[in-house]
This record gives C-alpha cells, sequence and structure tokens, in this order.
C-alpha cells in the first residue's frame, strides 16, 4: 500500500458489529468476562481499546512499524521510552528540543540517576565523542524545535547500531508524509499526534512506534504499568486526523515554503529558519531523508529586539499566538518566553532561541491571506 492509501485504510477494518467503516468509540473502561479471563481480548481499557487499538494499527502502519502504542500526550510517550533506562544509564539528546521534553529529562529524569549529554548533532559524527559504556539511548528531534536543524537519521541510526543503543526519534515536525524514521534504521519513534497527526489542534496525545516485538512488549508494559493512555474519544478524533494527513501535509509544505521564502526577503528580517532553503547547513541531508520540507518556520529580526518581536506576535491577525503547532490554522509562537521558557537563557540562547525569535506554524489557509498579515504585522 502507498503512504497516501495506508492514511485512510492502514490497519483499518470494517467493525465486527455492524460494519461501520469508523470504529465506532467504544466509551466503556471495562468488558464483561463470561468466566474469570474469559474475555474477547480486552479486558480493562487501561490495558486496551479497541477504539485506541484501531489508532494503533493505523499509527504502526503509516510510520511503517509493526507496533504503535498511543499515549495521553507526547510527553507521556516520552516518558515511556525514558523508563526503558535504568540509574545510571546515559542519554545523548539533540541541544535543540521542545522545552518540554528538555524539562522531562533534567527535572525529572536526572534525579533519578539518568544523565543526558545535550549535544550538537549537525555533523552525526560528533555524537561517537560522547558515547560511553552506560549510553543506552539517543535521542533525535529532525527537524528541531524550534530551530528547524536537521539531523542525519541513517548515519545516527549506523553509529546507535554498532554501539547497541536505542535510537529513538521525535517525527512530530516532520510527519511519517516526509520521513519514516524506521526505514532509515531508528528503533523508535515517537509523535507529539497533539500536532499533525490530529491535525486540528483538538486533541492532546502522543505514540510510539516499533518495528520489534521485544521492545513494543517493554513499552507496552510501560504503558499499561504507568497507564498514561489516551482515552477513545480522543482516539477517533486522531484516527479521523491522520486519514487527511497526507493532503494536509502537502498544503503546509506549499504554503511553508511562500511563507519562509517572504520572510527571506524582508529587509526587517535577520534570519530565517527553514531546511528548504540551499543555504540551510544541512540542506543535502534535508533533501535525501524528506520528501519535502515542512510547514514550520522560525526567524529573527534584525538587531535581536525583544519587545519589536512581541510587538509582531501581537498584531499578527491570521496567525493566532498561540503554543502548539501542526493544526490547519497558521500560529506564531515566541519560543523563549513560551514553549521553551523552562530552558535557562544562557543554554538556549548557545541553540539560537534568542529573544527576537518567532516561530511559525505554517497552517494551510490561503497563501496571499498569510503573506499580508505577516506584511501587516512586521510593517
Ligand atoms: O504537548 P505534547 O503532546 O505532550 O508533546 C510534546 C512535544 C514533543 N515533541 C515535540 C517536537 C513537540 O513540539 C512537543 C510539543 N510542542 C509544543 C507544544 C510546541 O508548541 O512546541
Amino acid at each position: 500500500m502507498k503512504f497516501n492509501t495506508k492514511t485512510i485504510h492502514g490497519g483499518q477494518k470494517p467493525d465486527a458489529a455492524y460494519g461501520s467503516v469508523m470504529p465506532p468509540i467504544y466509551q466503556t473502561s471495562t468488558y464483561a468476562q463470561t468466566t474469570p479471563g474469559g474475555h474477547n481480548g480486552y479486558e480493562y481499557s487501561r490495558s486496551a481499546n479497541p477504539t485506541r487499538t484501531a489508532l494503533e494499527n493505523a499509527l504502526a502502519s503509516i510510520e511503517n512499524g509493526h507496533f504503535g502504542l498511543a499515549f495521553g500526550s507526547g510527553l507521556a510517550a516520552i516518558d515511556a521510552v525514558i523508563k526503558l533506562l535504568e540509574p545510571g544509564d546515559e542519554v545523548i539528546s539533540t541541544n535543540d528540543l521542545y522545552g518540554g521534553t528538555y524539562r522531562l529529562f533534567t527535572s525529572i529524569f536526572e534525579k533519578f540517576g539518568i544523565k543526558f549529554n545535550f549535544i550538537g548533532m549537525a555533523n552525526a559524527s560528533n555524537i561517537e565523542n560522547y558515547i560511553t559504556n552506560k549510553t543506552k539511548l539517543i535521542w533525535v528531534e529532525t527537524p528541531t524545535n524550534p530551530m528547524m536543524n536537521i539531523i542525519d537519521i541513517k548515519t545516527t541510526a549506523k553509529i546507535a547500531n554498532e554501539h547497541n543503543i536505542l535510537l529513538a526519534v521525535d517525527n512530530t515536525f516532520a510527519t511519517p508524509y516526509l520521513q519514516q524514521p524506521l526505514d532509515l534504521g531508528a528503533d523508535i519513534v515517537m509523535h507529539s499526534v497533539t500536532k499533525y497527526l490530529g491535525g486540528h489542534s483538538d486533541l492532546v496525545m502522543g505514540a510510539l512506534i516499533v518495528k520489534e516485538k521485544a521492545l513494543a512488549d517493554k513499552l507496552y508494559f510501560i504503558q499499561n504499568a504507568s497507564g498514561a493512555v489516551c482515552g477513545p474519544q480522543d482516539s477517533f478524533l486522531a484516527l479521523r486526523g491522520i486519514k487527511t494527513l497526507h493532503v494536509r501535509m502537502q498544503r503546509h509544505c506549499e504554503n511553508g515554503k511562500i511563507v519562509a521564502s517572504y520572510l527571506a526577503s524582508h529587509p526587517k528580517i535577520e534570519n530565517v529558519y527553514w531546511p528548504g532553503f540551499e543555504s540551510h547547513p544541512n540542506h543535502n541531508i534535508a533533501k535525501a531523508q524528506m520528501r519535502d520540507f515542512g510547514g514550520m518556520v522560525s526567524f529573527t529580526t534584525k538587531g535581536n529586539n525583544y519587545e519589536e518581536a512581541i510587538k509582531i506576535v501581537e498584531q499578527l491577525k491570521v496567525f493566532t499566538l498561540a503554543e502548539s503547532l501542526g493544526g490547519v490554522e497558521s500560529l506564531a509562537g515566541h519560543p523563549a518566553s513560551m514553549t521553551h521558557a523552562s530552558i535557562p537563557k544562557e543554554e538556549r540562547e548557545k541553540t539560537g532561541v534568542v529573544d527576537s525569535l518567532i516561530r511559525l506554524s505554517v497552517g494551510i489557509e490561503d497563501e496571499a491571506d498569510l503573506i499580508n498579515d505577516l506584511k501587516q504585522a512586521i510593517g
């Protein structure tokens, strides 16, 4: 099955009871048993729920994995991955990443004795400098949030494999429409389903997708034992969102290119971060591992003035000033004071998250309205 068919049919079959094409929302916590243990595969909805199963099958299919697991948020999915580790283990992570992931790693898991090295991975071979015999996981976001750095998944997977280290890729910004990390050698794909997969800014959810059964079993054990699952209503919405992922992503990419090019030509703009530019340091890697360049664009204004950046995001009218990304509507954010405020200023500025940085999630509205909105807000 090709990708554009998998988004609609992958892992799906009509419901056994009445043939409904969409799975029913099985709004139930529990399932009747004929005798203790005598049930049809479902006994309690933390362990499994048929609507969630339909979603998990769709997730596995679109990422070319064999097993999908859906969680109550993206961070809950990341939390489950780190719970594979033991005190004393080490993780090598991208230094530019979602602020909430950084906070989870440093404020929660460091105190349980897990050590995190946050490093630049623009040159993947840099990873080798940080590998010790305690390194158990490499954590990669690509494109990164919010600086749009591109990390070479294939080379990273080769390094991870040679040292018997797990590679997890946060594929939230790219989605499987643009890149499929499991095919490039990653062990785990993670999503904030809240974003492009859901696609309509109406739910919070996370996902993990893997190929290996033994790894899936460990993650399933953690999912059930820790309990951070999503409910059947949200599973239904995510499944509906996934069905239009390919058409939405195509438009996000078209509009992203138009917006990035407009900003690059604006005299008040200093830097535009978007992997589609030939001047992007890892443009060639982006071209090799991604089908297109996505709808996320970050930029800074000349003079790096905090107040000016705040004024711009406040004046936008079609773009909504809000956290999050990946919905049909365009959003603008100020990472230093919003999504990345939990990263200390010295740390975030090292990776380029400066006071004038603005991040756009370019939606699928008419491009003329988006450009006119930016024009009036930037001046
Ligand atoms: O918000 P949640 O569903 O828990 O997902 C966390 C997360 C993980 N990974 C990436 C790359 C993310 O961007 C996020 C969430 N990000 C935002 C809310 C944001 O505005 O950047």
